[in-house]
């Protein structure tokens, strides 16, 4: 432990392997059971307070486990107490009340072994001509709960779909076996039901991009970019701590939400306690067969474990400096994957400009960022999550999605449900559903919500012509107010507010939220996955501050009946003005896919931003200097 540890640092490698002790001195780790999550259990706000004041030690550093007993499908919660050597909690989990644990990484392998032996799969692919089993790749996916005696999903399950990998480098999505699933039950490892629902020609064309025959001839009409900065950026790294201008935060990972960020404040004053994407879901619209396709990519599959190590190069450009991150697999083993945190800064194009026309000043300047991302693979997806930090005090989310579009088989012609992208291989239509939660603490943990909406007055005695625009603000009181939709019509934005300061004006200081205008969920209000994915149903949700509440699907996501998470959280409709609060966000576009998404889709972004509001008296960026040498006349005299 040094000198500026943290007790929001990244759990080390030599934690990992401590915990794993603990659990098996009490007996926790008997073979076969495997670890489906590991990671940092952070202490409670007011343990860390305690700590930065210096008023005790090292808070007490808790690692979490979930725990899956292959044979038995045992699920264990499981929390230790490094600090005190002891568990501290080992709670078994009703799986069919609750929901299951992620999967596993072992789980993908002994999908593909059962599957290769079942009598019936084999019989349903030989009915399309596929005999080779060595050439069919199976996708394992979630199996959602639908709780219907056939669907088998009381049981640890996936359902499976098959592609066809013709050769070692094709590209085994362009060739979707369609109409055609299996339900496999993870721990009696065997097919409990093969599903033939249609037949269609598994498509042919190649979709392998690197084929120089698919590709065509390379460009050589680029021309190099180089990025340098011959001084070094101008942010500093310590252990977990960020600084970067005005801006200071710390910089934490999890195999399970990936990147979150700890106390970031702007300028010495608090504006958000923990940030992070700690829920996704990315439901499929096509009511076929395959209706249950729905991933919960963080909660069921656990996006931080599938981390990419980015080259500096390639994946970011410049002068990076790269963390590393740790996660662990299914025995507890950590893995130190390096590169895994990208941090850099950014030209980002005009900050502000302006030619006066009677003082004659000409005047211009850049804006910068401070980046701090990583990237994901999850099956086919590549999902890489940005945090900007801007000079003038805006932050920003994106998410920029690449990689695969999952296929299906395409009938040709018009279809509701899917694109054409090649002969006879349709890619469905399908959502992409992030959650934020974002623990705000602008100047202090008292803070409230309000909803700003704009609109125009109709014609009346105090606007007879009608050019009036006017500000609704609608203050959220409590939590079920707070569940609300986006309405770009009214350019909807939500303020999170001080309820204890006040700038110049006497009006209290804010960063307000501005949403993207894309649909929340669209699966019907009354389906399954509108249960078990209630929060991405609201664009909004504002609760008070409880260190249990972290995940908007609930703690167990896979095959859970739904309830959990959000809706639960807001069921006491505690008041959240004037309160330590969380605000949690959905965004993210429906997705349409075009003909050029295939065979490698280029990146589509997302995201959502917060921009200080009376968070500052005036425009905080009047110090920053022209670009030497340039850009400047004051007064008609060039400077
Ligand atoms: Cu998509």
């Amino acid at each position: 432990m040094t000198d500026n540890w943290h007790p929001l640092d990244p759990a080390t490698a030599g934690e990992y392997l401590a915990g794993r002790e603990i659990m098996a001195a009490a007996g926790l780790l008997a073979d076969p059971v495997r670890f489906a999550y590991y990671g940092l259990e952070e202490p409670p706000k007011d343990e860390v307070a305690k700590h930065e004041a210096a008023e005790q030690g090292p808070a007490d550093r808790r690692l979490r486990a979930f725990l899956l007993n292959l044979e038995s499908g045992e699920s264990t919660d499981v929390v230790v107490s490094l600090t005190k050597g002891s568990v501290v909690r080992a709670r078994t989990v009703d799986t069919a009340a609750e929901g299951q644990l992620p999967i596993i990484d072992s789980e993908y392998h002994l999908v593909e072994e059962i599957m290769a032996a079942d009598p019936d799969w084999q019989a349903a692919l030989a009915r399309r001509g596929l005999t080779d089993m060595s050439k069919i790749r199976i996708a394992p996916i979630t199996a959602g709960a639908y709780r219907a005696p056939a669907e088998d999903d009381q049981r640890r399950m996936v359902r499976v779909l098959a592609f066809l990998q013709a050769g070692e480098h094709d590209l085994a999505w362009a060739h979707p076996v369609d109409g055609v699933t299996a339900h496999v039950d993870l721990i009696a490892r065997k097919v409990l039901r093969v599903i033939d629902a249609f037949q269609l020609p598994v498509p042919t064309e190649s979709g392998d991009y690197d084929d120089p025959a698919v590709r065509g001839p390379e460009r050589t009409t680029l021309r190099p970019i180089e990025i340098t900065q011959p001084e070094g950026p101008s942010f500093t790294v310590e252990g977990s701590l960020l600084r970067w201008q005005d801006w200071s935060l710390r910089v934490g990972f999890d195999a399970r939400e990936g990147l979150t960020l700890h106390q970031v404040e702007l300028a010495g004053r608090p504006v958000m306690y923990r940030a992070s994407v700690p829920e996704m879901v990315v439901p499929y619209g096509d009511p076929r067969f395959r209706y249950w396709q729905a991933y919960h990519d963080t909660g069921e599959y656990l996006v931080g474990k599938w981390v990419n190590s980015l080259e500096r190069g390639c994946d970011c450009l410049g002068e990076i400096t790269y963390l590393d991150a740790v996660v662990c697999g299914e025995t507890g083993e950590p893995r130190e994957v390096r590169n895994a945190i990208c941090v850099h800064e950014e030209d980002a194009g005009i900050l502000w400009k302006h030619t006066d026309i009677f003082n004659g000043s000409a005047q211009s300047r850049r804006q910068r960022r401070l980046v701090v991302s990583y990237f994901t693979t999850v099956g086919n997806y590549d999902y890489g999550f940005y945090w900007y930090f801007y000079l003038d005090g805006t932050i920003e989310c994106e998410v920029k999605m690449t990689g695969i579009v999952f296929t299906a088989g395409h009938p040709g012609g018009d279809h509701l449900y899917s694109t054409e992208v090649a002969p006879g291989l349709g890619a469905p239509v399908h959502q992409h559903l992030f959650s934020a939660r974002l623990d705000m603490s602008v100047d202090g943990p008292a803070n409230a919500v309000e909803e700003v909406d704009v609109t125009g007055l109709p014609i009346g005695p105090d606007n007879p012509y009608g050019n009036a625009i006017a500000q609704r603000v609608t203050r959220l009181s409590s939590e079920a107010v707070a569940a609300r939709a986006g309405d770009a019509s009214r350019g909807r934005a939500w303020r999170v507010l001080s309820t204890e300061r006040v700038n110049r004006f006497g009006r209290p200081t804010a960063f307000t939220l501005h949403p993207e205008p894309h649909p929340a969920l669209l699966a019907s209000p009354g389906s399954p996955l509108a249960q078990r994915a209630g929060f991405a149903a609201r664009a909004l949700w504002v609760t008070r501050y409880d260190p249990a509440h972290r995940y908007p699907a609930g703690d167990f996501v896979n095959q859970s009946p739904g309830g959990g998470g959000l809706p639960a959280y807001i069921a006491g409709d505690r008041d959240i003005d004037g309160q330590d609060i969380v605000v949690w966000h959905t965004f993210g576009p429906t997705h349409v896919v075009r003909t050029e998404d295939w065979p490698v889709m280029p990146v589509t972004r997302t995201g959502f931003m917060l921009r200080p509001t009376g968070f500052f008296d005036r425009n905080p960026t009047l110090d920053v200097p022209a670009p030497p040498g340039h850009c400047t006349i004051e007064h008609g005299h060039e400077r």
